[in-house]
């Protein structure tokens, strides 16, 4: 059992694995060390990362990409609509709002949700670790943008169970990135201080910056803060705008009403936008791009800066916000630690530089920081691993809040329940006052926290059915769990009701309450929140009544569980999960037929040229006259009928063509063995 960690790009994927002298990125079949995010349907069978991105060009309509971008997201979303506009897959919108995506695929007109393509690609990056590592994967550690919303880290979960993974944490990137980068660096902060590093990850279609402090033994993230649609390939868009236009004058050809043309262009403007890193200027040229026309183009690297002068200037903004939110400034900083493929575009490292004083470092492998952090983490949450003691503490990007049905929690200032930079996991206790069955429901509540349009709400839990008995004021007592990957619910409700005696239930206060020791928000905060089973007394023994004692006084109590029933806006219910296993079986099961028919076929092909060779060398004195004409025609048939009739046959037939011609050729080819065994043999008697 291995324990592996996926950073699961918009653009590319890195796996990376815990080896027992430390961690290695795992190289796909391709021997590369990323693998394009990339699924795509061929004609009898789907072409998974590399291979998915080099149909790519050819197979525009049935290739998925971006699918990072899609997962848990509404299809009426404004920004899911433009980005759509950009893809080249037809989609629609779902019964529940989501996005469906519509593939030709073995004469079918078939739909795909988001989570089943992301399946598909956590299947395939599966595969690959498995390869490399030859052993199975399930446990893992997938890293996530701080600013997925509950539904995405859902939606993420199903999709690792699609792919038959079992991710023992979903984790913030930047915080899977800060855990590389301490853990290794003991020096740091000496005891009782803290060091403070800003990480910038500017990849594809998003930008996320983190403050995190290290501490000797540990280290926090402090604060998340995004910009969830500026990522590299905004800046190809600028160029593909820009050389469209020119287009138009220039050749009268509208590029942006051609699919083709358009997916050649914006790939074109990729290059260049590489190009222009590290050259001051580069040049631009497609052939036969539309209308049968060659196109040439050119662009220096100062115009293209003032052509993206718009999104140059919103890259600061997270920036600000997370040294805000952290409570620091950029002074304070030891360092900046800039990662993500998107940000070597060279103006982007000079307004780093210029706003934190410093140059950014790269320290961190750029392109594998998330996938190293996630792997390590793996091990740490893994009982079959042990690494060394290291505290990590992340913190959530956004305010949880809860809402009863009979108004606002009251002893909750506006509702909030988890504040935004809390500590997480986290567990908190709330009390209720009810005699039968009530909801709760769980949002977010602040909107300006939230990338734009996601929507706040995450759902809603029914406590009950229960009718109280007993007594007149009966408590109910409402667990709520912020788990590892930053999922909200209920855990458990029980029902307390007091002996009418108990002057407790005298109390004629009748208001919900959220219990202080774990709510406090105060110091103590992170230890009972880290907690994952106990009560929180065993964390705390000094602040509160200690187990045995609240047992005792329960003496007088009946506490009984009660069901909470849960309701999610949006992603899979568990029959749906199901189905889409067994799915994603059916279909890996066909892509390995179709290998294992291309591997028959080409030992086929194989055999038929090895024999033609040895014919008329090796076997030549082996064979009749008759025997090697039978044979050479036979082989001359077979090799016609691979490129004829015979080039599109199941694995059964070639196997058996195969079989055919060996019995054909055996007896020659025994002849020979037995010779070679007889001259053998004989080399050995001489030689002694
Ligand atoms: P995301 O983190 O947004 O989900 P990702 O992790 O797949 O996406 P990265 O691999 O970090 O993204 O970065 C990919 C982006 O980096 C692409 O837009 C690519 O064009 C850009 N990029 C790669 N090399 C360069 C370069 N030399 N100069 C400029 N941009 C580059
Ligand atoms: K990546
Ligand atoms: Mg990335």
């Amino acid at each position: 059992m291995s324990v592996v960690g996926f950073d699961i790009g918009n653009d590319n994927c890195v796996i990376a694995a815990v080896k027992q002298r430390g961690i290695d990125v795992l190289l796909n079949d391709e021997s590369e060390r990323e693998t394009p995010a990339v699924v795509s349907f061929g004609e009898k069978q789907r072409f998974l990362g590399s291979t998915g991105a080099a149909s790519a060009a050819m197979n525009p309509r049935s290739t998925v990409s971006q699918v990072k971008r899609l997962v848990g997201r509404a299809f009426g979303h404004p920004d899911v609509q433009s980005d759509l506009r950009r893809l080249p897959f037809p989609t629609s919108q779902a019964s529940d709002g989501g996005i469906l995506i519509h593939i030709r695929y073995l004469n079918e007109d078939r739909t795909f949700t988001p989570v089943q393509i992301l399946g598909m690609l956590l299947a395939h990056l599966k595969d690959v670790a498995e390869k490399s590592l030859e052993t199975s994967v399930s446990d893992c550690v997938i890293g996530i943008p701080s600013y997925f919303t509950d539904l995405q880290r859902r939606a993420y979960l199903d999709a690792a169970a699609i792919a038959g993974l079992k991710p023992l944490r979903l984790m913030h990137d930047s915080a899977a990135t800060a855990l590389g980068y301490g853990i290794y660096k003991t020096d740091l902060a000496p005891p009782g201080s803290a060091t403070y590093v800003a990480f910038v990850d500017i990849g594809h279609c998003d930008t996320q910056v983190s403050v995190a402090a290290f501490e000797s033994g540990q280290m926090r993230v402090l604060s998340h803060a995004f910009d969830a649609n500026l990522g590299g390939r905004d800046f190809d868009e600028v160029l593909f705008n820009y050389f469209s236009e020119h287009f138009k004058e220039q050749y009268k050809i509208d590029v942006g009403s051609n699919l083709r043309a358009s997916m050649r262009l914006r790939m074109a403007c990729e290059k260049l936008k590489k190009v222009l890193s590290a050259n001051a200027e580069a040049p631009l040229s497609i052939e036969c791009l539309m209308d049968e026309k060659d196109v040439k183009g050119f662009i220096k690297r100062e115009e293209f800066e003032k052509l993206a002068a718009n999104l140059l200037e919103r890259i600061l903004e997270p920036c600000k916000k997370a040294l805000m939110d952290a409570g620091l400034n950029v002074d304070m900083m030891h360092s900046v630690e800039l990662v993500g493929s998107g940000s070597r575009i060279p103006v982007i490292m000079r307004i780093l530089a210029g706003f934190f004083r410093r140059e950014p470092s790269r320290t961190l492998n750029a392109s594998e920081c998330i996938a190293r952090g996630c792997a390590l983490q793996c091990a740490m949450l893994s009982p079959v691993f042990r690494v060394r003691e290291y505290e990590v503490q992340d913190s959530f990007p956004f305010s949880i809040g809860f809402a009863s049905d009979e108004g606002p929690v009251s002893t909750l200032s506006s509702n909030i329940l988890f504040r935004k930079g809390q500590p997480f996991p986290s567990v908190k206790m709330l009390t209720f006052h009810r005699t039968n069955t009530f909801t709760l429901e769980a949002f977010y509540a602040n909107q300006s926290e939230l990338p734009p349009g996601a929507s706040p709400k995450i759902s809603c839990f029914q406590v009950g059915p229960f009718q109280a008995s007993r007594s007149e004021k009966p408590k109910v007592k409402v667990r709520v769990r912020l788990n590892l990957h930053g999922i909200v619910s209920v855990e458990s409700a029980s029902l307390i009701e007091d002996d009418i005696d108990d002057p407790v239930s005298r109390d004629t206060r009748r208001i919900d309450t959220v219990e202080p020791e774990i709510a406090s928000g105060g110091p103590h905060d992170t230890a009972a929140n880290t907690v994952e089973n106990g009560t929180s007394a065993e964390t705390e023994p000094g602040s509160r009544p200690s187990q045995a004692d609240r047992i005792k006084r329960e003496g007088t109590r009946r506490r009984n569980e009660l069901a909470v029933a849960e309701t999610i806006y949006g992603g899979m219910t568990k029959e749906e999960l199901l189905e889409a296993q067994e799915q994603e079986q059916a279909l890996a099961y066909q892509d390995k037929v179709m290998e294992q028919t291309k591997d028959r076929k080409n030992s086929l092909e194989a055999y038929v040229y090895e024999i033609r060779d040895k014919l008329f060398d090796k076997y030549r004195c082996f064979a009749t006259d008759s025997e090697r004409e039978g044979i050479s025609v036979r082989l001359q048939q077979t090799e016609e009928w691979l490129y004829e009739d015979g080039d599109d046959e199941t694995e059964k037939v070639y196997t058996s063509k195969l079989e055919e011609l060996k019995k054909l050729v055996d007896p020659v080819e025994n002849r020979f063995k037995d010779e070679e065994a007889r001259a053998q043999a004989t080399r050995e008697l001489l030689n002694c």
